[in-house]
């Protein structure tokens, strides 16, 4: 049996809410065949989402890891190709820290490709439904500490462990106050789902169309 660690975040810059957390929890609690998937909730401070995200890898001795972020304003779920050592947060996290140009991992390297097949992941989203994309770039706050610590924690210490990030966009009942681009948190969840199957079922990716002119 495959055991699957996933994450989600707690709130953040006011939000009452995080779908990230939201979607994650709906994806662990669905029952079914598949993969057996632990959730994790992370705080949304730097640092301490690496400690949380430690324990979680040392507790539930998963195969893969699949790390998720709330991007608000995104159209769609993205599947994040890299992530990259340096914390530059725009907004202070939920401790007051608010880094600038800092290394993650002093003398780390640069950065860390996902180590998911990511366009078979978005083209799996895609057949279920869900609106999905390639990223590459999954900012500079929390979500991308989180996933370069992930990869380095995988990379130096668990190297037969899978793992990736994905950022989701804001849950439609979330968003009603605002024009702003949201998907429904079922939607959301369902696009994980296919997402984790995929990851899970194949290590090598498709050659698919995916990047961006800028
Ligand atoms: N999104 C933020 C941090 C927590 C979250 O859900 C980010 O994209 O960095």
């Amino acid at each position: 049996m495959t055991r699957v660690l996933i994450t989600g975040f707690e709130t953040f810059a006011g939000e009452p809410t995080n779908p990230s957390w939201e979607a994650v929890r709906l994806v662990a609690d669905a029952p079914g065949p598949g993969p057996e998937v632990t959730a994790v909730r992370l705080s949304c401070v730097y640092g301490r989402a690496l400690d949380e995200l430690r324990a979680a890898v040392e507790r539930v001795e998963p195969d893969l890891v699949l790390c998720v972020g709330q991007a608000g304003g995104r159209p769609d779920v993205t599947v994040e190709r890299i992530a990259i050592n340096v914390d530059d947060a725009r907004i202070p996290d939920n401790a007051g820290r608010q880094p600038i140009d800092v290394p993650i991992v002093p003398g780390g390297p640069a950065a860390y490709f996902a180590t998911l097949p990511i366009k078979a992941c978005v083209a799996a989203a895609r057949a279920a439904g869900v609106p999905a994309s390639v990223s590459s770039t999954a900012g500079t706050f929390v979500c991308n500490h989180v996933f370069y610590g992930l990869m380095h924690l995988l990379t130096t210490e668990r190297p037969t462990v899978r793992g990736g990030f994905v950022h989701v966009p804001f849950a439609s009942d979330r968003a009603t106050d605002r024009a702003i681009a949201s998907l429904p948190l079922p939607t959301i969840a369902e696009g994980l789902r296919a997402i984790l199957t995929t990851a899970v079922d194949r290590v090598d990716d498709i050659v698919e169309v995916g990047g961006t002119t800028h």
